[in-house]
């Protein structure tokens, strides 16, 4: 009898040990599965010009799969593409479209962030009284200011000292060139004229965020001729750092070693506020989602530049296109997932 009572007990532990062997190959499986598709879903990019080669990628039918290239964040573009590029601009001189003309010429802006897959649409707008442009996550919000204000704001502005961005070299290997004027209020300055006095509590309100994650707030101004190729607003990675390259140090970045965006330098948040409405081009254009917003007096627009852990969202790839004439101010908040300044 205990013979057989032991027998059994072996047999059971016999068939417990079999079972959860099973189980533990089964889960590395899976866990096997996840980690190789994440790769590749991570390791894909979309890639816009059709046949081009580029090292360590192969083509799948029009999406580049790319194994050994960093995620990147902000399109960066090598010395020779930056060359290329100014070399086209200033041959075209600064008559007509060049957003479109950088947009073509620039395949690595293209190239870092991750497919396009459906964004987790739960996330929403940020309060009820904005209009969803487009469900990836793009809102609108008509008469954020009042017309008196953005009047105020554009005349007062004019009386200080901006700071202008000319296309040379730009400060950082980003793909995103522009040619603005901008005056840019820190702290305090933010809460005096010319702004409103209550502009940072209805930013807050409007984009539920507290106001130690704003930036400085920035008014812009395009003169005809202006305009800011397509980029994505993100905030810099590691990789890239927040100093000036020399031309050598660009040489090697796309040769780096790929460093994570983590959430604390990147941008959760962009709040435009147009303050004009008479001009021509100068629109927002957002290509991946074909959304075209023109500029309107007091019209707000909201977008989430990148996810909760601070990657690129490739959606939120948007340009101010051309200014053809007439005037355009607007007003930027940048909101970071980090503490602001
Ligand atoms: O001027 C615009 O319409 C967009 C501005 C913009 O994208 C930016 O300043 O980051």
């Amino acid at each position: 009898m205990c013979v057989l009572v032991m027998m059994a007990h072996l047999f059971i532990l016999q068939a417990l040990l079999a079972l959860s062997t099973a189980l533990l190959a089964e889960s590395s499986l899976v866990r096997h599965t996840l980690a190789h598709e994440g790769r590749s879903i991570i390791a894909r990019g979309h890639f816009r010009l059709a046949r081009q080669r580029i090292h360590g990628c192969s083509d799948d039918d029009g999406v580049l799969l790319c194994q050994a290239l960093p995620e990147l964040g902000d399109g960066v573009c090598s010395s020779a593409d930056l060359h290329r590029i100014l070399a086209t601009l200033q041959h075209q001189g600064w008559h007509g479209d060049k957003v479109q003309l950088i947009r073509t010429e620039s395949p690595h802006g293209w190239l870092p962030v991750p497919a396009l897959q459906q964004r987790n649409t739960r996330l929403g707008p940020p309060t009820r009284a904005w209009q969803t442009l487009h469900s990836q996550g793009l809102y609108m919000l008509d008469g954020f200011l009042s017309e008196t204000e953005t009047d105020s704001i554009v005349a007062q502005v004019q009386s200080r000292q901006p700071i202008s961005s000319e296309v040379t070299e730009p400060v950082l290997p980003t793909c995103g060139f522009r040619r603005s004027t901008s005056w840019v209020f820190f702290g305090s300055q933010r809460q005096e004229a010319p702004l409103p006095i209550d502009l940072l509590a209805r930013i807050e309100g409007a984009t539920n965020v507290g106001r130690d994650h704003f930036e400085s707030t920035q008014v812009v101004e395009y003169h005809p001729g202006d305009f800011f190729s397509d980029h994505y607003d993100t905030g810099t990675c590691d990789h890239i750092g927040s100093k000036q390259m020399d031309l050598e140090e660009l040489k090697h970045v796309k040769l780096r070693k790929s460093l994570p965006c983590d959430d604390s330098t990147r941008r959760q948040g962009t709040l435009i506020v147009y303050l004009t409405d008479e001009c021509e081009g100068g629109a927002t254009y957002f290509p991946k989602l074909d959304v075209r917003v023109k500029p309107k007096k007091g019209r707000a627009i909201f977008f989430r530049p990148t996810r909760a852990d601070g990657s690129t969202d490739p959606w939120m790839l948007h340009s101010a296109e051309t200014m053809l004439g007439g005037k355009k101010f607007l007003l930027q908040q940048w909101i970071t997932h980090g503490t602001g300044w």
